[in-house]
C-alpha cells in the first residue's frame, strides 16, 4: 500500500503540471478525490489491516491527501485570479463616457389630486378608505336610499354584471359599507377616493370610468355649518387662501338637504371669465346632510346621530387646478401630458 500511495504521489505531480484550466482541474480532482478514485479504494480498505498499519498507512495517505489538496485549491485560487483579470481586461470600462441619463417619473395628475386631498383630510382626523369596485345592488343602491324603480338608477345607467353585481357608479357604498360593519354604532369620519363607473358616451367632459372622493362624517349634532367649515378650508387649499365658496339648494337621494358647492373663481377673483363662464363661480362638488334614511338603513338611529357627506369628481378637480381642457386626457397615456405635472407643486399656495 505504501507502494500504491508513493505512485499517487508520482502521477498526481506528473498530471498536475498539465493543468492549465479548472475545467481539466476539476475533472484531476475528480480522479483523485472522487468516490471511485485510488485515495477511496485505500479508504476503505483501511479497517482490513492491521492496528500497526492502519496507524501508518492512515499516517501516510493523510499526509497524500493534504498534499494534493493544497495543490487543487492553489490551482483554484491561481486560475479564479487568472479568470477574473482577463475579464476586467475585456470589459474595460471607459469612466470618462457621459452616463446614460434616467429621465424623471411623473405623478399622474389625478393621483396628485388624491393625495393632496387625503393629505389634507387625514390632517382634520379623518381614516381614508377603499373598497371593491365590483359591488353588490344593496350597497351601491338600497342602502343608499336609491330604491329599485327609483329613478337615479336609470339616469346612472350602470354597468350590471348581473342582476346583484354591477361597477360601482359612486364610492358612496364604501361609506355604506363603514357604516352597516361598525358593530358599536360610533362617530365616523372617513374620505374614500376610488375608480367609478358609468354607462356615458366618452367626449371632453364625461367619461365612462373617472374618479371619485366621497367624505362621510357621522356624529351626535352635526350641522350644516360644520359642512360648510368643513368644505371652506378644503376650497382654499386646493384653490387658494383667499378663494370663497357658496351653497346652492340641489338634490341627492342619499342627502337631506343636499347642495353644490361652488367656490370663487380663481382666475378672475370673481369679476368674470372665460373659465367660469363670466359668472365668478365655478361649481366643485357637491354634499348635504345624511338623509335619516341612509342612518337607519345601516344600523343608526337617525334620533341620536346625525352628519353630512360630500362627494367631488377628482377629474373636474385636476382640470381646474391645472387648466386641462378634456378629460381623456387623463386616460391616454401620453407621457409628454403627465410629463408635465413634474413642475407643478402647489401653484395656488
Ligand atoms: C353615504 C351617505 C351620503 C356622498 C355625496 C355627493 C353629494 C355628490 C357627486 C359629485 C360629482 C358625484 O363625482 S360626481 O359626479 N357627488 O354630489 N356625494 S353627497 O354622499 C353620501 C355618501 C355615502 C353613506
Amino acid at each position: 500500500m505504501e507502494e500504491k500511495i508513493r505512485n499517487i504521489r508520482k502521477s498526481f505531480n506528473n498530471e498536475i503540471e498539465k493543468v492549465l484550466d479548472n475545467i481539466s482541474l476539476e475533472e484531476i480532482r475528480i480522479k483523485y478525490f472522487g468516490k471511485k478514485s485510488e485515495v477511496s479504494d485505500i479508504q476503505s480498505n483501511l479497517k482490513t489491516l492491521s492496528d500497526d498499519e492502519k496507524k501508518s498507512i492512515g499516517a501516510l495517505l493523510n499526509e497524500l491527501k493534504l498534499e494534493i489538496g493544497n495543490r487543487l485549491n492553489e490551482l483554484k485560487s491561481k486560475f479564479d485570479e487568472e479568470l477574473l483579470n482577463s475579464k476586467l481586461n475585456e470589459d474595460k470600462i471607459d469612466v470618462s463616457l457621459p452616463g446614460t441619463s434616467i429621465s424623471d417619473g411623473s405623478i399622474h395628475p389625478i393621483s396628485k389630486v388624491i393625495d393632496e386631498v387625503e393629505s389634507l383630510f387625514v390632517s382634520m382626523g379623518y381614516d381614508v378608505v377603499d373598497g371593491p369596485e365590483v359591488e353588490e345592488d344593496r350597497f351601491n343602491f338600497e342602502y343608499l336610499n336609491i330604491p329599485k324603480g327609483h329613478p337615479t338608477r336609470d339616469a346612472q345607467d350602470s354597468f350590471f354584471i348581473n342582476e346583484e353585481w354591477l361597477l360601482r357608479t359612486q364610492t358612496s357604498p364604501v361609506q355604506a359599507r363603514v357604516m352597516q360593519s361598525k358593530e358599536e354604532k360610533g362617530p365616523i369620519k372617513i374620505i374614500c377616493p376610488g375608480k367609478v363607473y358609468r354607462k356615458d358616451n366618452d367626449d371632453a367632459t364625461h367619461s365612462h370610468q373617472f374618479t371619485q372622493i366621497e367624505g362621510l362624517v357621522i356624529g351626535e349634532n352635526i350641522s350644516m355649518s360644520d359642512l360648510k367649515g368643513t368644505l371652506e378650508v378644503f376650497a382654499k387649499s386646493m384653490f387658494g387662501k383667499t378663494r370663497e365658496i357658496r351653497f346652492r339648494p340641489s338634490y341627492f337621494p342619499f342627502t337631506e338637504p343636499s347642495i353644490e358647492v361652488d367656490v370663487s373663481c380663481f382666475n378672475c377673483d370673481k369679476k368674470g371669465c372665460p373659465i367660469c363662464k363670466n359668472t365668478g363661480w365655478i361649481e366643485i362638488l357637491g354634499a348635504g346632510m345624511v338623509h335619516p334614511n341612509v342612518l337607519n338603513m345601516s344600523g343608526y338611529d337617525s334620533n341620536k346621530y346625525n352628519g353630512f357627506a360630500f362627494g367631488m369628481g377628482a377629474e373636474r378637480i385636476a382640470m381646474l387646478k391645472y387648466g386641462i381642457p378634456d378629460v381623456r386626457m387623463f386616460y391616454t397615456n401620453d407621457i409628454r401630458f403627465v410629463k408635465q405635472f413634474n413642475r407643478i407643486e402647489g401653484e395656488f399656495k
